[in-house]
């Protein structure tokens, strides 16, 4: 009888896991509007909801078909075991997914785990620088391809070129890419916000007032040095 692998979470880091997409590109090519499409986008929130609520993450932050979920250092869950995070966190990510698009999909998962606190916001500030080149490269591509270009054409004319040359192609196209909605060029985060809750306690009579938490869909995220700050706003104090 061979021996199963149980590895765990190194202790005490920060933890982080990734869910993407499986073969996306594929699956949204012929029912998503290109390059961005609102309904894509409102089911990676929905399962980007799902992971942050159901695993018990700090922060979680989706661009394009990848989802990022913060876990604090002394988080528990499984026991740290790795084979569980990694395979229950792409099972939730698959069935939420598939569940309220009606289409079976497939995610997978990985676990990054952060030696101190610098590398969690390193680790989210580069989602972030990549959301926002992903967007530009997206726009300028598609653009191309409505003007009649091949999508071999297309790459060519883009590959190497500058972001000053992929802005001012959409400029003279008609969009400007700084107002292109926040969450496309920057991502989405997801957080716990508390909030009051007006109620009636029936045994004293009295108004009582309840404190809860729900999640904020954050579509306006600010960018690099703000960015870090917000990120460091989720961390403990210490280390
Ligand atoms: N049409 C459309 N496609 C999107 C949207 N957001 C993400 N995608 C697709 O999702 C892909 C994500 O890239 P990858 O994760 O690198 O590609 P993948 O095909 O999923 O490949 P693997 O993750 O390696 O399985 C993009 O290239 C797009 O094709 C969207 O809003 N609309
Ligand atoms: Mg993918």
């Amino acid at each position: 009888m061979g021996r199963c692998q149980n590895l765990r979470l190194l202790p005490g880091t920060h933890t982080i896991i990734r869910a993407d997409g499986r073969s996306f590109s594929k699956y949204t090519s012929s029912i998503f509007e290109k390059p961005f499409d609102l309904k894509f986008h409102e089911l990676m929130v929905e399962t980007t909801k799902a992971l942050l609520s159901e695993l018990g993450g700090i922060y979680a932050y989706t661009e394009s078909d990848e989802i990022s979920v913060l876990f604090p250092p002394d988080w528990a869950l499984f026991d740290r075991s790795l084979e569980k995070i990694v395979s229950i966190s792409a099972s939730i990510a698959s069935a939420t997914f598939t569940g309220i698009a009606r289409t079976a999909v497939n995610f997978d998962s990985r676990v990054c785990s952060a030696a101190n606190k610098s590398q969690v916001v390193d680790y989210f500030l580069w989602r972030q620088a990549d959301a926002t080149r992903c967007a530009l490269n997206g726009w300028s591509y598609w653009m191309l391809r409505k003007n009649g270009e091949t999508g071999e054409n297309a790459a060519v004319i883009l590959e190497k070129k500058s972001i000053a040359f992929k802005n001012e192609l959409l400029f003279q196209n008609g969009i400007n890419f700084n107002e292109l909605p926040a969450w496309q060029r920057r991502g989405t985060g997801l957080y716990w916000e508390k909030y009051e809750k007006p109620g009636y306690n029936p045994i004293a009579r009295q108004e009582v007032v309840a404190v809860r938490r729900r999640l904020k869909v954050d579509e306006e995220l600010p960018i690099k040095d703000e960015y870090k700050e917000f990120i460091y706003g989720f961390l403990n104090v210490g280390d």
